[in-house]
């Protein structure tokens, strides 16, 4: 598989208003970008640093992963997500080395995005994305 990028790091948050003072205001961070993202339950919030970006994730429900993970951990750096050139071969790819997926084909993301997870399980703790786009974000 080929990796071209780290397309963004998730940061699970509890409120999404003070934390964007933050990144957009004392960080002074830009190229804001909001949206809801029904299928995970979360609205997620970006800004770009150079060629990635921070992804703030908020909650949509009790029932979203992220409500979970925050209620377990706080907030905090919840995924890293890394561009791939071709998903579907990405995810076949690991399956075929053994690598347990959460997503075992790829679903659709933020930013129109097609997306799939590895379980944390596989990866030594961290929640890893992989990430197609139709266009760079
Ligand atoms: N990073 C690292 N480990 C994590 C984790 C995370 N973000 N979330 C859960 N885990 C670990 C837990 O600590 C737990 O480990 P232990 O068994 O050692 O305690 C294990 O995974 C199971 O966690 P859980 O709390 O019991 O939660 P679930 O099994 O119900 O769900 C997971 C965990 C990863 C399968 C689920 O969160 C998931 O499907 N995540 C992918 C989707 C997602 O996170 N979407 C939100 C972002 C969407 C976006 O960016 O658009």
């Amino acid at each position: 598989m080929k990796i071209k990028r780290i397309s963004h790091l998730g940061i699970a948050v509890k409120e999404l208003e003070p934390v964007k003072k933050l990144y957009g205001e004392a960080l002074n961070l830009h190229g804001h970008h909001e949206e809801v993202v029904e299928s995970q339950k979360v609205k997620v919030s970006f800004f770009k640093v150079g060629e990635t970006n921070i992804e703030l994730l908020l909650a949509t429900s009790p029932e979203s992963p992220v409500a979970k993970y925050v209620d377990k951990n706080g907030e905090g750096i919840h995924h890293i997500a890394f561009e791939v050139e071709d998903i579907d071969a990405a995810v076949e790819e690991l399956k075929a080395a053994g690598v347990r997926m959460i997503d075992e084909k790829p679903r659709e993301g933020a930013h129109g995005a097609r997306i799939a997870f590895i379980h944390p399980k596989s990866t030594h703790g961290v929640l890893i994305e992989l990430c197609q786009h139709a266009h760079s974000h």
